[in-house]
């Protein structure tokens, strides 16, 4: 049984976000304010249903999806692609695959310690954040 991911999470480290975000496409501008961002996870599940939202003061993200059931992603306010997402367990690891017009697009989360990982991927860009449990919240 994995460590639970639910939790709320801080970023602490972010590395090669802006290859990540220029692979998805977005503009210069938009990537120089999402650079500046620390972002926030609150990772929950209620039964079977799991919900990760990511916050930040200029926008936010939501996604909530079963284990292993593929579901019609929207990514409003991000690069407002439509693409079809399945999550699975891959040992530790939480995996999202997701497919659509970009190629190797999808993400990994994990936890270490009191630490939550997370790579992005798109396109053979890979970003790697890193999140500290925040036990206040
Ligand atoms: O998370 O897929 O935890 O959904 C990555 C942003 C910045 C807008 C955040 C807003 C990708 C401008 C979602 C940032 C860059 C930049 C706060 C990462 C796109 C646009 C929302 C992600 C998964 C895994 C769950």
């Amino acid at each position: 049984m994995p460590t639970s991911l639910c939790g709320t999470w801080d970023m602490i480290s972010n590395v090669n976000f802006d290859g990540y975000m220029s692979a998805l496409g977005i503009s210069t501008y938009l990537r120089k304010i999402a650079l500046r961002l620390k972002l926030k996870k609150v990772i929950e599940r209620q039964g079977d249903q799991y919900i990760i939202k990511t916050l930040s003061t200029f926008r936010n993200y939501a996604i909530s999806f079963k284990i292993g059931q593929e579901f019609e992603e929207f990514t409003k306010g991000l690069d407002n692609r439509h693409i079809k997402s399945t999550v699975t367990w891959q040992g530790n690891k939480q995996k999202c695959e997701q497919i659509g017009e970009k190629k190797n697009r999808g993400w990994a989360h994990w936890v270490e310690g009191d630490k939550l990982h997370l790579e992005l991927y798109c396109d053979g860009e890979v970003c790697k954040q890193v999140f500290k449990k925040n036990v206040n919240e």
